[in-house]
């Protein structure tokens, strides 16, 4: 049973027009899992791929109705993933979104708990975090943001075929998050919890007897996510189920 003191988070539920039924899941999470929840914090990939908020995408229009309607009673914030990092002010107005700075820190009740979408920790990937470290600057989006949204898309399909191909050459660790880094944000951080997606691995990590890493898993083809209820975090997913 959900209160209004459950706090929910999702991520990589990856929409596209290809697969509408992931977007019909979404409504019906709203409409009624999350329909009592106090805060919903999406953590990213919301969309398969995002080129700009002048994109018309009339496949999401109920969607964006309600969560402008849902955001009016539960607050939603949303942190970029590394395929939505175009999402800017316009969307979050029609949506309801408020962005948040990856990483963040909430407090709930006594505990610290970092929010990010989980690329940054993956840092073996080196070519990944050069390509990361161009398209998240200033200069290169608003560069690609004034070209015409025909020319951005067809950039974004060469980039996921790319992006395809360059990870058949990558082993499945380089892909994960590294451990050092994943102290480095409880650290500097100074959270007991963390919680991600990306990688798509859904799991609870014990950092030690007090601290926990939790991956949020994607939405293909069933919803994953996190509850925080009466001081417990619970995620729950298909592949896995387990409480921390
Ligand atoms: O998302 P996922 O898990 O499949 O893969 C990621 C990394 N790949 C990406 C790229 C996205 O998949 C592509 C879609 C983004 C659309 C964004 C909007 C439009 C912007 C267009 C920008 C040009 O993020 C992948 C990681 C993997 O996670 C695991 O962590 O390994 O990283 C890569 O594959 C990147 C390659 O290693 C390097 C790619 C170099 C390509 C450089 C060419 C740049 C082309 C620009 C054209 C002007
Ligand atoms: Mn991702």
């Amino acid at each position: 049973m959900s209160s209004r003191s459950e706090i929910l988070f999702i991520s990589d539920l990856h929409l596209s027009q290809s697969k509408p039924e992931i977007t019909q899941q979404f409504l019906t999470f709203i409409k009624t899992r999350a329909i009592d929840a106090r805060v919903l914090y999406i953590l990213g990939d919301l969309f398969e791929v995002w080129v700009g908020d002048d994109n018309e995408t009339p496949e999401f229009d109920a969607l964006f109705q309600t969560l402008k309607d849902y955001s009016a009673f539960t607050p939603i914030y949303y942190l970029h993933g590394n395929r939505d990092f175009l999402i800017g002010e316009d969307l979050a107005q029609r949506t309801g979104l408020t962005l948040l700075p990856d990483p963040s820190v909430i407090q709930l009740d006594d505990h610290k708990v970092g929010l990010t979408h989980g690329d940054l920790l993956c840092s073996d990937d080196k070519e990944y975090m050069e390509f990361r470290k161009l398209v998240r600057s200033e200069e290169w989006q608003q560069e690609f943001l004034q070209k015409p949204l025909q020319e951005r898309q067809s950039i974004a399909d060469e980039l996921r075929a790319k992006s395809l191909q360059a990870m058949q050459d990558k082993s499945y660790d380089i892909m994960d998050a590294n451990q050092q880094t994943v102290l480095d944000f409880f650290n500097s951080l100074e959270i007991d919890t963390l919680i991600h997606g990306h990688t798509h691995r859904p799991a609870v990590h014990n950092i030690d007897d007090s601290r926990q890493r939790i991956v949020l898993g994607d939405w293909n083809p069933q919803p994953s996510y996190i509850s925080w209820n009466n001081g417990q975090f619970s995620l729950i997913d298909h592949r896995v189920k387990l409480t921390g």
